[in-house]
């Protein structure tokens, strides 16, 4: 049969070349760049039944490892709505990923009979990927993948994340925009532009913004976005890939987030706002450096809150009813956050597990849901009741009402709502600080950071751990979680917990106390406890 040919081709070009068992976790398959030729070809053939199960609707598959280092990469699967992989099917990923050559053909055989294909079906598949020198090769092999199977794969070239899940998305839904590099800069840097000419820039907000591009594909796309913005911001962009900059190492936003340090390659003036980006364009947090050379993070906690702030005043201006609002966070969120979400702003907040699925998913159960990871990754999403509402107020209302209700639809419009975004959070940071007339001082100075430390330990085998309350707790192995509670107990607002990483072969561990000096030393004794 032609399926015969498609798996001689399989093992002849793409071969399985190594035993290392690998899984879809959190992030898709994640690995050593070498390792992953085979993978990437059989997600193309994945793609081409996904696509096929959802009547032809478009699929997305975007290469990149993220913020990890240079000789890492990774494949991760877009569902029709721009959403992550239906969590059913990352079993059925891992299995595929792993079979040998011999058995490829009749587990995809398998497979298709599971999921109930109709293989005669028409299939599309959008491919996008990073900057990574192994990236073209890999885009390659998810090609011929989705070729292999008679769908039709459209390359999008370099892209960051979140542009190819909002592509897919249009492609699926075409009143959500023009699925293209360019359809994306109209409606996310056009509404931005629209937005700012309705607010005067006044108070303490500076029109010029430092970017850190991690040396990735998001400092190379706002460098194109750059030349199209007036006077509404004046981006000076560093760490852009060249003069030797190496991707990730010592600078973005995982860098700045988990190592509380400025980034390398940025240029510094005291107070200074700087953005900086991960390595794919889908993580931002904000930081300055004070007179002192002091850091100063504004990370995924204080844009989720400064977003959540302004949405909620509009909301309020514009005097729609029945719209309620509500933050998610995850376990890793400062816990000064949650009691200033939760007292001062009294927005309702969900804790849910790691991973922007699961935070995407609860935020669904708000009419706007605002979500991010502390390091960075999130947005906001507005359910079709909430925008039909302000859609309403925005034509019929009184004229103060009126206006609330047109800067929430600009507001809307910059928002990519397929998934955390960086360059779409960026202009919504942007507009907010704006309207506040806020410097970044200021906008820190809504609450106080609780000191905390991150810390990786690598074990034996990190599945020995599983966790429960949105990771919080942990109940195996046997005793860890007691000792943890232990260990806590002497320390002045201390919180600590333990998990297994869905992307490094790590566990991490978290530790938050009133004191830099007792998260640290926290941090430390419960890394102990885990080793
Ligand atoms: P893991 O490795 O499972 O902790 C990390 C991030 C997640 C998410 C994924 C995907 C932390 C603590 N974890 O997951 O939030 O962003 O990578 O990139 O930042
Ligand atoms: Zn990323």
């Amino acid at each position: 049969s032609s399926l015969r040919v498609v798996y001689a081709f399989a093992r002849e070009m793409h071969p399985k070349t190594s035993d290392v068992f690998i899984e879809y976790g959190t992030a898709g398959f994640r690995t050593k760049a070498n390792l992953l030729e085979h993978v990437v070809y059989r997600m193309g053939l994945l793609a081409v039944i996904r696509s096929r199960v959802k009547n032809g609707r478009t699929i997305g598959m975007m290469i990149t490892a993220s913020h990890n280092l240079e000789p890492d990469n990774g494949v991760k699967l877009v569902d029709p709505d721009g959403e992550m992989l239906e969590q059913s099917w990352e079993e059925i990923a891992t299995r595929l990923a792993n079979v040998s050559d011999n058995d490829l053909e009749s587990t995809t055989a398998e497979i298709i009979k599971q999921v109930n294909a109709d293989m005669s079906l028409k299939a599309s598949v959008f491919i996008g990927m990073d900057t990574r020198y192994t990236s073209p090769r890999l885009a390659a092999a998810a090609a011929n993948g989705v070729i292999a199977l008679k769908g039709t794969p459209k390359e999008f070239g370099i892209v960051t994340t979140p542009m190819l899940h909002y592509c897919v998305k249009c492609r699926n839904d075409n009143t959500y925009g023009t699925p293209t590099e360019e359809g994306y800069y109209e409606k996310i840097v056009g509404a931005f532009k629209n937005i700012r000419q309705k607010l005067s820039v006044w108070g303490d907000y500076d029109t010029t913004l430092y970017v850190d591009g991690a040396n990735g594909v998001g400092g190379k796309k706002l460098n194109i976005i750059k030349k199209s913005l007036g006077g509404e911001l004046d981006l000076k962009l560093y760490n852009l890939g060249g003069n030797g900059g190496k991707l990730n190492l010592n600078c973005g936003a995982d860098f700045v987030k988990v190592s509380q340090k400025a980034p390398v390659g940025v240029e510094h003036a005291p107070f200074q706002r700087v953005a900086s980006l991960d390595g794919d364009g889908d993580r931002l947090v904000y930081y300055y450096l004070n007179d002192t050379d002091k850091m100063n993070l504004l990370d995924g906690d204080r844009i989720a809150t400064l977003l959540a702030s302004y949405i909620t005043e509009l909301v309020t201006a514009s005097e729609a009813q029945d719209i309620r609002l509500g933050l998610v966070q995850t376990a890793y969120a400062n816990g000064a956050s949650t009691a200033y979400i939760t007292k001062h702003l009294k927005v309702p907040v969900t804790c849910v597990k790691t991973g922007v699925k699961h935070l995407h998913h609860a935020a669904l159960s708000y009419d706007i849901g605002v979500y991010f990871e502390a390091n960075g990754h999130g947005t906001v999403i507005y359910s079709d009741k909430a925008k039909k509402i302000i859609r309403k107020i925005a034509q019929e209302g009184e004229p103060e009402q009126r206006k609330a209700a047109q800067l929430l639809l600009d507001f809307v419009d910059i928002t990519n709502e397929t998934v955390g975004d960086a360059i779409s959070d960026l202009f919504l940071v942007e507009t907010v600080l704006c309207a506040r007339g806020l410097s970044a001082a200021r906008w820190l100075k809504a609450y106080d950071d609780l000191p905390c430390r991150q810390l990786k330990v690598t074990v034996k085998d990190r599945n020995a751990i599983s966790t429960t309350d949105a990771e919080r707790q942990c109940t195996a192995p046997e005793g860890l979680q007691t000792r943890i509670n232990e260990l806590v107990a002497p320390y002045k607002h201390g919180r600590s917990f333990v998990r297994p990483s869905g992307t490094e072969d790590v566990v991490r561990v978290y530790a938050e106390a009133d004191t830099q000096e007792s998260a640290d030393k926290l941090a430390a004794e419960v890394a102990q406890a885990v080793f």
